[in-house]
């Protein structure tokens, strides 16, 4: 039986209401798709849960689904924190030991849930099994990111890669001739600010260096992943990556597409106006105007956010703007004061205050004594209050939003710690990531005239500019955002073998981003391994769906407030209505399908790209006129 939990906010159509109880037959019965008979795999070392139902058990009973899945989910829990802080101990103290201690406290939680995942098969064809049951069934067997395969030797072995490649990132340095070596942090600030294309290429490229020696490491990983995939019914990681979207694997590439071509048309205009800006900046000879930018030359390490050459693009006729990394610089913030400031937003929405633990043991600054994974991250530990981040933080308006994405994961975690482990975690995945991103459309001028950060507030004529400045982070990420996974799945379905897997990085870069590697690449570069989430296994399409939702959660919030004006003007800071509306959907977890989630807050069962198009509808007319005559498309 269903169990029907519908919220109440929102009158359906009867057309939505069919379509939800469509969505609700398929997150039900998806389950049942894609699995092979699967082999009882005997338990290694680790204790086996107290109910121990697996396929060869000839009895598998509703009641015992219910009691395997609780004993599954107290053990995971316990095993769980005890890999978390290790995790938490290796990125904060990146040694050879540790590095060690982390592999081998994941080696012990993958066997097990790996175990886990099998066990949970052994009911798929139980008949009367409760609606959280099942799902939860569903999300043992499916909801492992880097799946090992049985034999406890390749376990451990994929374990040490993970933790070798995630060491091999966060140590990264690149030594220039007259020895002077820069992390990543420095190498990127020499992507942001210089505009000497020789100095650019360098830094580009020397990051660039960290990663060959990860390819075969990489390409390990992938084989055993597949091989842990395979024996739980999958027919590669990819499918299995797939499968954590309440529809049918099968299905979500579509979605994507979909979403992708209803925003495309916006990115090219971008990508067109952006491109002769380039050609004017550096000369049509480095900046051809027919063809893919030079991926040095947008910014960003990755040319996944191209805000940092604003200056190069605005638009010149418009009101002034203000430059909010000066303004943080001026004032003096430090790191503590930005993190304060992204906390007073949400306790003004009615989120409680952090915890004291939260400022004494989260990572705000880059130690000087020791190598750390820099990559920013939320934290909590022990699934409760213990909530913290990681990360290095610089006086700029980059990781001054960085913070408020980070903080959305810590009050999301927050707010479903009541529910039991396996509800623990966002509708989908690209939820977590979509938080934080929507409190940042937020910090409008006029929140930042109200925190008494600016004077005075940029009349409509500044718009523009404004709409400019939020395109370069958030519409030039979008085919980033999307293509990191189309290469992966690529990858993970055998369609590139290691000496491939560069040219179909720069194959995929070229058709959505529309950008080509500056200079040719070595034999081999390994390209893919110089972004952080490759070697540390983090899927990326999270993103992709999180810059579509963060507008669709704003667009709702922003009614919630009772905005009336554009929405790029919306700032909901204060809003107790709002921040209510939203900690309602933050506390339902993962306990249904994300569009049964995406409905209590915004109305809507699906994703949908209309909030961002109608946000920078008047930057996409002024583009358009700014385009006219110039040949777009690459
Ligand atoms: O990795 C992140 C966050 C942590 S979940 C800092 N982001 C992606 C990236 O840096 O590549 C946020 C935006 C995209
Ligand atoms: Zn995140």
């Amino acid at each position: 039986m269903v169990r029907a939990s519908f919220p109440t906010i929102n009158r359906l159509s009867p057309e939505l209401n069919a379509y939800r109880i469509h969505i609700m037959n398929i997150a039900l019965k998806r389950v049942f798709l894609l699995l092979t008979p699967l082999a009882f795999v005997a338990c290694n070392q680790i204790d086996s849960v107290s109910i121990s139902i697996s396929a060869e058990d000839s009895s598998p009973t509703p009641e015992k689904a219910v009691e395997f899945v609780a004993a599954a989910e107290s053990q995971l829990e316990a095993m769980g924190q005890e890999a978390e802080l290790m995790a938490w101990v290796y990125s904060n103290f990146i040694t050879q030991d540790t590095e060690k201690l982390a592999a081998l406290a994941n080696k012990k939680f993958t066997a097990r849930q790996v175990e886990l995942a099998v066990e949970a098969a052994g009911f798929n064809d139980v008949e009367g099994i409760d609606y959280d049951t099942r799902r939860k069934l569903d999300m043992l067997r499916s909801g492992i990111v880097m799946p090992a395969p049985s034999d406890a030797a390749k376990t451990a072995e994929q374990s040490e890669i993970g933790a070798k490649m995630g060491g091999m990132y966060g140590k990264g340095k690149y030594c220039y001739a007259n020895g002077e070596c820069l992390e990543l942090g420095e190498l990127s600030d020499i992507m942001a600010e210089s505009r000497d294309p020789a100095e650019l290429l360098q830094a580009w490229n020397g990051w660039r260096t960290i990663s060959p020696p990860m390819r075969d490491l990489y390409a390990r990983q992938v084989e055993l992943a597949n091989e842990g995939a395979t024996e739980l019914g999958f027919s590669d990681l990819g499918t299995m990556w797939r499968s954590a979207y309440d529809m049918p694997p099968e299905d979500f590439p579509g979605e994507l597409d979909r979403l992708w071509g209803e925003v495309k048309p916006l990115y090219d205009a971008l990508h067109c106006h952006v491109r002769a800006k380039l050609g004017e900046q550096y000369g049509t000879d480095l900046v051809p105007q027919d063809g893919p930018i030079p991926a040095h030359l947008l910014g960003n390490m990755w040319a996944q956010d191209w805000s940092n050459i604003y200056p190069l693009v605005a638009p010149e006729q418009t009101a002034r703007s203000y430059d909010l990394s000066a303004i943080l610089q001026e004032q003096d913030f430090d790191a503590i004061k930005m993190v304060k400031t992204g906390e007073a937003f949400f306790s003004s929405l009615g989120f409680a205050e952090l915890p004291e633990t939260f400022w004494e043991r989260s990572l705000f600054v880059k130690p000087q004594d020791r190598d750390v994974v820099c990559h920013a991250s939320a934290w909590d530990v022990d699934e409760k209050e213990d909530l913290r981040i990681k990360m290095c933080i610089k006086i700029n308006a980059e990781d001054f939003k960085t913070i408020h994405h980070e903080l959305g994961h810590n009050y999301y975690q927050r707010a479903y710690n009541q529910k039991s482990y396996l509800y623990r975690g966002s509708a989908n995945d690209g939820f977590h990531e979509a938080v934080g991103d929507t409190i940042s459309l937020s910090i409008t001028p006029e929140y930042l005239q109200n925190i008494g950060l600016l004077d005075e507030v940029p009349d409509a004529s500044g718009d523009i500019s404004l709409l400019m400045k939020r395109a370069l982070e958030g519409i030039a990420f979008l085919p980033f955002g999307l293509m990191v996974d189309q290469w992966r799945w690529q990858v993970f379905a055998g369609e590139a073998d290691p000496e491939g897997y560069n040219d179909l990085w720069w194959k995929l870069r070229k058709k959505y981003q529309g950008v080509k590697a500056p200079n040719e690449r070595p034999a081999d570069a390994f390209d893919p391994g110089a972004k952080y989430h490759i070697p540390g296994n983090t899927p990326y399409t999270r993103y992709f769906l999180a810059r579509i939702l963060q507008f669709q959660f704003h667009r709702a919030l922003c009614n919630f407030a009772g905005n009336e004006g554009p929405m790029h003007r919306c700032s909901i800071y204060g809003n107790k209505e709002a921040g209510a509306r939203l900690n309602a959907m933050l506390k339902m977890g993962r306990s249904q399908p994300w569009p049964m989630e995406l409905e209590a807050l915004t109305g809507q069962l699906t994703m949908d790209a209309t909030a961002i198009l109608d946000y920078f509808a008047p930057l996409k007319s002024w583009l358009d006129e700014q385009n006219e005559g110039r040949q777009c498309g690459w």
